[in-house]
């Protein structure tokens, strides 16, 4: 049984080792809000939301997220004895639209305090079988082909399992041909766009298919279901989604209309792990490959990361790089590392999230918090 007393967010601002640009904007630095999630009997569990600074990836940002849980999801939670995390994500939709990011952070943490609870790690809790994940690099949009080539190659001399570019029009099939010509025929290249094209580009992009992509991530609208079935007709690449997919119908239409062939799944960006998991269900009943995708998260997001990404039909390696690829010093001990074959170990090992949360190191960077505690008054 859950039994939320108090939960405390926190914004806190950790710098990127490098500035990450996509199509529709660059982050220097996230601003990350952080839940601090206490029980009736103590127990404590984080959890982050991975809302940016600005809404050019989805509409929620860090200021609507904090105000979607102030106002109407923690009060939901405290007032309620829940019996099991499952049930916690409905419990949070019914009235509420959108606000996933909101939802997805308080909805993850009830995960990992039931897995605390009892005793098992999170990657077990929500069915995770992999002893490691398999991960990739998602490279930011470069200044040049040169540039791009140079963080390729560094990428896959790390090792790892997947090298993701950043397209847009202007930066893209020259881009990716350079970089394919650099590292041969055998390594896994994908492209995502972020939504940067339209229908009219169908026969720019079929100019990707001559240069082997394992997929091509997000090239039309979020809402675009349609047009990207259109889009996948004329590419032998194949599609993936990632803005379209909100939740688990969204899946089901992906499939039935052919609007892509591989699921980026990321559990902010679907209200949580139960959608995720339905997500992951229905992928793997129709054959569809998922994988897990990033949000820049710091070491806590990275956690739920990592016990998502290891359930059975995650075949695909996640963007579920090590800390040292963001940050300069990561807010959990021991840090994310990847070994040389590009895996991260998921730590089935202990109780919870796996990592201990640096809490000095939070208060230190924390910029802004608030409490919100059970209000007898609030009902929506
Ligand atoms: O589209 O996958 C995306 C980061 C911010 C917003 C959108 C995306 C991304 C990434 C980052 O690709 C992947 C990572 O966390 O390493
Ligand atoms: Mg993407």
């Amino acid at each position: 049984m859950l039994r939320i007393d108090r939960i405390v967010m926190r914004e806190i601002r950790l710098a990127l080792k490098e500035p990450f640009r996509i199509s529709s904007g660059v982050e220097h630095e996230r601003r990350i809000l952080l839940l601090e999630i206490t029980d009736r009997d103590g127990a404590v569990v984080w959890a982050e939301c991975v809302a940016g600074a600005l809404p050019n990836y989805s509409p929620e940002t860090i200021d609507t997220a904090w105000l979607a849980v102030r106002e109407w999801l923690a009060p939901r939670l405290l007032g309620a004895s829940v019996e099991r995390p499952e049930d916690v994500h409905a419990l949070l939709d019914e009235n509420v639209r959108g606000h996933h990011m909101a939802k997805a952070a308080l909805e993850m943490g009830c995960w990992a305090l039931d897995a605390t609870l009892v005793n098992v790690s999170l990657a077990q809790r929500v069915g995770g079988t992999r002893e490691r994940v398999a991960t990739g690099i998602s490279l930011g949009l470069q200044s040049s082909p040169e540039a791009l080539v140079e963080r390729a190659r560094g990428a896959l001399a790390a090792g790892y399992r997947k090298i993701k570019l950043k397209i847009q029009p202007g930066r893209d099939v020259d881009y990716v041909r350079a970089v394919r010509g650099a590292l041969g025929r055998d390594v896994d290249i994908m492209v995502d766009a972020n939504s940067a094209y339209t229908l009219a580009d169908a026969d720019h992009l079929a100019a990707l298919d001559e240069l082997g992509l394992i997929m091509l991530e997000q090239p039309l609208g979020a809402d675009d279901l349609i047009r990207h079935a259109e889009l996948q007709r004329r590419l032998r690449t194949p599609i993936c989604l990632d803005e379209s997919i909100t939740d688990a119908n969204r899946a089901r239409d992906m499939i039935e209309l052919g609007s892509g062939r591989i699921v980026n799944i990321k559990p902010g960006r679907v209200g949580g792990y139960a959608p995720s998991i339905a997500i992951h269900d229905l992928c793997r009943d129709a054959g569809v490959p998922v994988w897990c995708g990033g949000m820049l998260e710091s070491g806590i997001g990275r956690a739920y990361n990592v016990a998502l990404a290891s359930l059975p039909n995650f075949t695909l390696p996640g963007d579920v790089s090590p800390s040292a690829r963001y940050w300069a010093r990561d807010v959990v001990s021991p840090e994310w590392t990847m070994d040389s074959q590009g895996m991260v170990r998921v730590p089935r090992d202990r109780a919870g999230m796996g990592v201990d949360v640096d809490v000095e190191l939070i208060e230190s960077l924390t910029v802004r918090d608030e409490a919100v505690r059970a209000r007898a008054s609030i009902v929506v």
